[in-house]
């Protein structure tokens, strides 16, 4: 007889044929659907990762996983070499959706990055008229942005930077969250570009002051430079509106779009502009071999389309208030917790430790075995995004296993 893989199984065959660039949580996961995820033994966890905001929607949405396997019998991919029946749809979809004349359809979060600085670059030489290759893109410290090359060189974390130079010129970085420091770096002709995270995710969940985004996108524009935002993590309703920079009267020039734009189906990614500046890319200058697949473009409407419909920013904006409320609660009760952070459903709780303490990680533990899964940024932060398709008394439950979890844990 032929026995059954255990959950020790699995991990030894990840650590054994894997490359060794991650850290999970001992726990593995076989099945998903809405809020929940299953480990291998059939024990039930709500998911507070939602695979670092992918999964918006929900596991395994219905919606969603019927356009795709539709779409998946019919067509899936022919490349950008010729037309398809389903480009030009998610196009003109995805941009009134968010209100830009043109998208460049690409696939993970970090290419639409790259896809965002080259077009800054472009935009800068072709209408700002920059000296050829002395463009500036200007960074804020703490960003995550990716793996690449390109954005790792804009990276303050020595473990996303060590041994993986010479890194790419060309780049500054200013803190995050001071808007003298940037008026400062802006004061440059050569400035193409300015690119930022409305909420810091990897550096912890991080929210700006109040008048930080409004001010660094008036300065952009002072300065004849391009707002660019990285709303890969905090886009799609996760924050509590559609856009993070919603909640203020602004519109990125350059807007990056990833992980929800599937609903986590599959790598889907998009970056947003107008013709100004889209139209200075030309044919054969950019490009990649899935981006605006059939098979993503379907999956992509439904995934946006589910968003309005089940009213996920709402949703996130009330139930990320009743959140917060929860966990302050719980502070007043322990000295464990230090703070909580965050908006709509993207937060974080401080832990009363060392950046370089287990602890956070510890709390993840126990936090597993009372049925949730979350994941430690940082030694001493411990982040909460659950699926946005969460209701009242899920989330009234989910913040009293926290508590009880947190109540219980001993340093
Ligand atoms: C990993 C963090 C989250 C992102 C922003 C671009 C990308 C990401 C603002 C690149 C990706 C992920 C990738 C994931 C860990 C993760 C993450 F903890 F590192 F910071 F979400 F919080 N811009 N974020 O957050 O998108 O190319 O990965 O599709 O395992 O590296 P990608």
């Amino acid at each position: 007889m032929i026995k059954n893989k255990t959950a020790q199984d699995f991990m030894q065959l990840e650590d054994k044929y894997g490359a060794h660039n991650y850290h999970p949580l001992p726990v593995v996961l076989a099945k998903g659907e809405g809020v929940y995820v299953w480990d291998v033994e059939g024990k039930r966890y709500y998911d507070f990762l939602s695979a670092y905001s992918a999964v918006n929607q929900g596991h395994c949405h219905p919606r969603i996983i019927k356009a795709m396997t539709d779409q998946a019998q019919i067509l899936t991919l022919t490349s950008r070499a010729f037309y398809n029946n389903m480009l030009g749809k998610y196009e003109q979809y995805i941009t009134s959706y968010f209100g830009y004349d043109k998208v460049l359809p690409i696939n993970t979060g970090v290419e639409a990055v790259e896809t965002a600085l080259k077009l800054a670059r472009k935009w800068a030489y072709k209408v700002k008229g920059i000296p050829e290759n002395r463009a500036k893109i200007i960074f804020a410290s703490g960003n995550f942005h990716g793996r690449t090359l390109g954005v790792i060189s804009a990276s303050v974390d020595p473990d996303a930077t060590n041994d993986f130079g010479p890194f790419l010129p060309g780049l500054e970085i200013v803190p995050y969250n001071d808007v003298e420091a940037l008026a400062q770096a802006l004061d440059d002709p050569n400035v193409a570009a300015f690119i930022v995270e409305p909420i810091q995710g990897e550096a912890g969940v991080y929210v700006p002051d109040e008048d930080y985004l409004p001010k660094a996108y008036a300065l952009c524009h002072e300065n004849n430079a391009l707002f660019v935002a990285d709303e890969v993590q905090t886009g799609i309703a996760r924050t509590g509106k559609l856009l993070a920079c919603d909640y203020y009267d602004f519109k990125p020039d350059i807007l990056i779009l990833g992980k929800a734009l599937s609903g986590g189906a599959m790598p889907v990614s998009a970056v947003l502009a107008d013709d100004e500046i889209m139209l200075t890319i030309k044919p054969g200058e950019h490009g990649s071999t899935f981006g605006g697949n059939p098979l993503a473009c379907a999956v992509g409407i439904e995934a946006l389309q589910v968003v309005k419909d089940e009213h996920l920013a709402e949703n996130a904006f009330v139930l990320g208030n009743l959140f917060r409320e929860k966990m302050n609660e719980m502070i007043a009760k322990t000295d464990l917790v230090s703070k909580v952070r965050g908006k709509g459903l993207l937060n974080a709780i401080l832990i009363n430790d060392t950046e370089d303490s287990d602890t956070a990680w510890r709390i993840c533990l126990q936090l597993r075995d009372n049925g949730l899964l979350a994941k430690p940024t940082h030694g001493n932060i411990i982040r909460f995004a659950p699926p946005l398709v969460m209701t009242k008394e899920q989330i009234l439950d989910c913040a009293n296993i926290i508590e009880k979890t947190i109540l219980e844990f001993e340093k």
